[in-house]
Protein backbone atom coordinates (compact mmCIF):
# COMPACT_ATOMS: atom_id res chain seq x y z
CA UNK A 1 0.00 0.00 0.00
CA UNK A 2 1.50 3.38 -0.72
CA UNK A 3 1.77 6.30 1.50
CA UNK A 4 -1.14 8.42 1.15
CA UNK A 5 -3.48 5.38 1.24
CA UNK A 6 -1.93 4.49 4.53
CA UNK A 7 -2.59 8.01 5.98
CA UNK A 8 -6.28 7.54 5.22
CA UNK A 9 -7.08 4.23 5.94
CA UNK A 10 -5.53 6.03 9.84
CA UNK A 11 -7.26 9.14 9.55
CA UNK A 12 -10.48 7.63 8.37
CA UNK A 13 -10.04 4.64 11.27
CA UNK A 14 -10.00 8.11 13.69
CA UNK A 15 -12.55 9.74 12.18
CA UNK A 16 -15.06 6.81 12.12
CA UNK A 17 -13.78 5.64 15.31
CA UNK A 18 -13.06 2.22 13.77
CA UNK A 19 -10.00 0.13 14.20
CA UNK A 20 -7.57 -1.29 11.48
CA UNK A 21 -6.37 -4.74 11.67
CA UNK A 22 -2.86 -4.36 13.14
CA UNK A 23 -0.02 -6.21 11.42
CA UNK A 24 -2.06 -5.47 8.13
CA UNK A 25 -0.14 -2.36 6.71
CA UNK A 26 2.62 -3.97 5.24
CA UNK A 27 4.81 -1.22 6.45
CA UNK A 28 8.16 -2.34 7.54
CA UNK A 29 10.75 0.29 7.36
CA UNK A 30 10.54 3.66 10.05
CA UNK A 31 11.09 6.03 7.60
CA UNK A 32 8.48 5.10 5.48
CA UNK A 33 6.40 5.04 8.89
CA UNK A 34 7.29 8.41 9.30
CA UNK A 35 5.99 9.63 5.97
CA UNK A 36 2.86 8.11 6.44
CA UNK A 37 2.96 9.87 9.87
CA UNK A 38 4.32 13.03 8.11
CA UNK A 39 0.55 12.66 5.48
CA UNK A 40 -1.80 11.91 8.16
CA UNK A 41 -1.14 15.13 9.98
CA UNK A 42 -0.94 17.29 6.73
CA UNK A 43 -4.18 16.01 6.11
CA UNK A 44 -5.49 17.27 8.82
CA UNK A 45 -3.73 20.39 9.25
CA UNK A 46 -5.77 21.01 5.67
CA UNK A 47 -8.83 20.99 8.07
CA UNK A 48 -7.59 24.02 9.88
CA UNK A 49 -5.55 22.06 13.09
CA UNK A 50 -2.45 23.84 14.22
CA UNK A 51 0.41 22.14 15.06
CA UNK A 52 1.24 22.89 19.03
CA UNK A 53 3.89 20.12 19.58
CA UNK A 54 5.89 16.99 19.99
CA UNK A 55 5.29 13.99 22.05
CA UNK A 56 7.99 11.12 22.69
CA UNK A 57 6.46 7.78 22.92
CA UNK A 58 8.50 4.63 24.30
CA UNK A 59 10.68 6.85 26.91
CA UNK A 60 10.03 4.67 29.71
CA UNK A 61 10.42 0.80 29.92
CA UNK A 62 6.99 0.24 31.31
CA UNK A 63 5.52 1.52 27.98
CA UNK A 64 8.13 -0.83 26.20
CA UNK A 65 7.05 -3.59 28.08
CA UNK A 66 3.62 -2.95 28.19
CA UNK A 67 3.22 -2.64 24.33
CA UNK A 68 5.74 -5.09 23.12
CA UNK A 69 8.41 -2.67 21.53
CA UNK A 70 12.13 -1.37 21.95
CA UNK A 71 12.42 2.06 20.68
CA UNK A 72 11.67 5.62 21.47
CA UNK A 73 8.99 7.07 18.82
CA UNK A 74 7.85 10.68 18.40
CA UNK A 75 4.50 12.20 16.79
CA UNK A 76 2.28 15.48 16.84
CA UNK A 77 0.35 17.19 18.78
CA UNK A 78 -1.97 19.96 17.58
CA UNK A 79 -4.42 22.28 19.40
CA UNK A 80 -7.65 20.46 18.52
CA UNK A 81 -6.18 17.77 21.11
CA UNK A 82 -5.67 20.21 24.25
CA UNK A 83 -7.88 19.65 26.70
CA UNK A 84 -8.15 22.22 29.24
CA UNK A 85 -6.80 21.38 32.88
CA UNK A 86 -9.86 20.59 34.72
CA UNK A 87 -11.78 20.60 32.12
CA UNK A 88 -14.63 17.64 30.86
CA UNK A 89 -13.40 16.22 27.95
CA UNK A 90 -15.93 13.69 25.89
CA UNK A 91 -14.57 10.54 24.92
CA UNK A 92 -17.45 9.01 22.92
CA UNK A 93 -15.72 9.47 19.50
CA UNK A 94 -12.38 7.29 20.84
CA UNK A 95 -11.97 3.53 19.73
CA UNK A 96 -10.19 2.06 23.38
CA UNK A 97 -8.70 5.35 24.68
CA UNK A 98 -6.20 4.64 27.36
CA UNK A 99 -4.73 7.61 29.64
CA UNK A 100 -0.98 7.80 31.16
CA UNK A 101 0.87 10.23 33.17
CA UNK A 102 3.31 12.86 31.63
CA UNK A 103 5.51 15.74 32.20
CA UNK A 104 5.75 18.85 29.59
CA UNK A 105 8.08 21.51 28.84
CA UNK A 106 7.71 24.66 26.81
CA UNK A 107 10.52 25.88 25.37
CA UNK A 108 11.30 29.32 25.88
CA UNK A 109 14.09 29.23 22.79
CA UNK A 110 14.82 27.20 19.55
CA UNK A 111 16.20 24.30 20.66
CA UNK A 112 18.88 22.61 18.05
CA UNK A 113 19.87 18.88 17.62
CA UNK A 114 22.38 18.66 20.14
CA UNK A 115 21.78 21.65 21.78
CA UNK A 116 21.39 22.37 26.00
CA UNK A 117 17.77 21.57 26.15
CA UNK A 118 17.98 22.70 29.33
CA UNK A 119 18.85 26.14 28.24
CA UNK A 120 15.81 25.95 25.94
CA UNK A 121 13.34 25.30 28.79
CA UNK A 122 11.03 28.26 29.73
CA UNK A 123 8.91 26.64 31.56
CA UNK A 124 7.38 22.99 32.83
CA UNK A 125 4.36 21.07 34.00
CA UNK A 126 2.74 18.01 35.13
CA UNK A 127 0.58 16.70 31.75
CA UNK A 128 -1.49 13.74 30.75
CA UNK A 129 -2.08 12.39 27.31
CA UNK A 130 -4.45 10.20 26.19
CA UNK A 131 -3.87 7.69 23.34
CA UNK A 132 -5.97 5.98 21.33
CA UNK A 133 -4.19 3.17 18.73
CA UNK A 134 -6.24 3.37 15.41
CA UNK A 135 -5.53 -0.75 15.14
CA UNK A 136 -7.75 -3.17 16.37
CA UNK A 137 -6.94 -4.23 20.35
CA UNK A 138 -4.02 -1.79 20.63
CA UNK A 139 -1.94 -4.52 18.78
CA UNK A 140 0.84 -2.79 15.97
CA UNK A 141 4.14 -3.15 14.83
CA UNK A 142 6.76 -0.41 15.52
CA UNK A 143 6.06 0.95 11.86
CA UNK A 144 2.55 0.63 12.33
CA UNK A 145 2.55 2.68 15.88
CA UNK A 146 4.58 5.33 14.12
CA UNK A 147 2.64 5.37 11.22
CA UNK A 148 -0.39 6.46 13.56
CA UNK A 149 0.87 9.53 15.03
CA UNK A 150 1.96 7.24 17.54
CA UNK A 151 -1.48 6.44 19.08
CA UNK A 152 -1.56 10.24 20.28
CA UNK A 153 -5.67 11.46 20.84
CA UNK A 154 -5.76 13.95 23.43
CA UNK A 155 -3.72 15.88 25.89
CA UNK A 156 -4.35 17.91 29.41
CA UNK A 157 -1.44 20.29 30.55
CA UNK A 158 -1.48 21.23 34.09
CA UNK A 159 -0.05 24.61 35.21
CA UNK A 160 3.19 25.61 33.99
CA UNK A 161 6.20 26.68 36.64
CA UNK A 162 9.72 27.84 36.10
CA UNK A 163 11.97 25.23 35.17
CA UNK A 164 13.04 22.74 37.61
CA UNK A 165 15.21 19.62 38.12
CA UNK A 166 12.54 16.97 36.84
CA UNK A 167 15.19 14.09 37.70
CA UNK A 168 13.21 11.84 40.69
CA UNK A 169 9.60 13.55 41.00
CA UNK A 170 7.35 10.70 42.30
CA UNK A 171 4.23 10.51 40.13
CA UNK A 172 0.39 9.16 41.20
CA UNK A 173 -2.26 8.75 38.65
CA UNK A 174 -5.49 8.74 40.02
CA UNK A 175 -9.13 7.91 38.68
CA UNK A 176 -11.93 8.69 40.07
CA UNK A 177 -9.43 8.84 43.78
CA UNK A 178 -7.98 5.42 43.49
CA UNK A 179 -4.42 4.91 42.65
CA UNK A 180 -4.20 3.37 39.09
CA UNK A 181 -0.07 3.72 38.87
CA UNK A 182 2.42 5.16 40.35
CA UNK A 183 6.30 5.79 39.65
CA UNK A 184 8.76 8.44 38.72
CA UNK A 185 9.84 10.66 36.17
CA UNK A 186 13.35 9.07 36.56
CA UNK A 187 11.28 6.05 34.65
CA UNK A 188 11.54 8.76 31.73
CA UNK A 189 15.00 7.72 30.04
CA UNK A 190 16.66 8.16 33.30
CA UNK A 191 15.52 11.99 33.36
CA UNK A 192 12.93 13.98 31.72
CA UNK A 193 15.32 16.04 30.25
CA UNK A 194 16.63 13.37 27.82
CA UNK A 195 13.54 13.23 26.35
CA UNK A 196 13.96 16.44 25.07
CA UNK A 197 17.29 16.49 23.67
CA UNK A 198 15.70 13.05 21.71
CA UNK A 199 13.11 15.11 20.51
CA UNK A 200 15.24 17.42 19.36
CA UNK A 201 17.38 15.31 17.49
CA UNK A 202 14.93 13.01 15.84
CA UNK A 203 12.66 16.27 14.61
CA UNK A 204 15.07 18.68 13.86
CA UNK A 205 15.48 22.43 15.54
CA UNK A 206 12.20 22.84 18.00
CA UNK A 207 10.67 26.31 17.88
CA UNK A 208 10.07 28.50 21.17
CA UNK A 209 6.61 28.27 22.13
CA UNK A 210 6.76 24.82 21.49
CA UNK A 211 5.35 22.29 23.78
CA UNK A 212 7.01 18.53 24.17
CA UNK A 213 5.77 15.87 25.61
CA UNK A 214 8.53 13.90 27.45
CA UNK A 215 6.70 10.25 27.37
CA UNK A 216 4.41 8.52 29.40
CA UNK A 217 5.83 7.72 33.28
CA UNK A 218 4.24 4.40 34.03
CA UNK A 219 2.24 1.70 32.02
CA UNK A 220 -1.28 3.51 30.39
CA UNK A 221 -4.15 2.48 32.08
CA UNK A 222 -7.71 2.26 30.46
CA UNK A 223 -10.13 5.69 30.12
CA UNK A 224 -13.80 4.95 31.13
CA UNK A 225 -16.27 8.01 30.60
CA UNK A 226 -17.61 9.46 33.32
CA UNK A 227 -14.14 9.62 35.37
CA UNK A 228 -12.04 12.11 37.13
CA UNK A 229 -8.63 11.35 35.83
CA UNK A 230 -5.80 13.33 37.74
CA UNK A 231 -2.12 13.04 37.89
CA UNK A 232 0.49 15.01 40.81
CA UNK A 233 3.96 15.15 39.78
CA UNK A 234 5.59 15.57 43.35
CA UNK A 235 6.66 19.13 43.70
CA UNK A 236 5.21 20.36 40.14
CA UNK A 237 1.55 19.89 40.53
CA UNK A 238 -1.66 18.87 39.84
CA UNK A 239 -3.45 17.90 36.24
CA UNK A 240 -6.86 16.45 35.84
CA UNK A 241 -9.86 16.22 33.85
CA UNK A 242 -12.85 14.61 33.65
CA UNK A 243 -14.24 12.47 30.86
CA UNK A 244 -17.93 12.41 29.63
C1 LIG B 1 1.95 4.32 21.81
C2 LIG B 1 2.16 5.62 22.53
C3 LIG B 1 3.27 5.55 23.56
C4 LIG B 1 4.26 6.82 25.53
O1 LIG B 1 4.18 7.81 26.27
O2 LIG B 1 5.04 5.91 25.73
C5 LIG B 1 3.35 6.79 24.35
C6 LIG B 1 1.03 3.37 22.54
O3 LIG B 1 1.30 2.96 23.66
O4 LIG B 1 0.01 3.01 21.92
O5 LIG B 1 2.70 7.76 24.09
Amino acid sequence: MNIMTLAESLDTAALDARPLPGGGSGLTDTAEAYAVQDALIARRLARGERLTGVKLGFTSIAKMRQMGVDDLIHGRITDRMEIPDGGLHDISGLIHPRVEPEVAFLLGATLRPGGDPAAAVAAVAPALEIIDSRYDGFRFSLPEVIADNTSAAGYVVGPWSAPRDLANLGVLLELDGRPAQTGSTAAILGHPLRALAAAARLTGPLEAGTVILAGAATAAVPLPPGTHVRSTVAGLGTVQFTTA
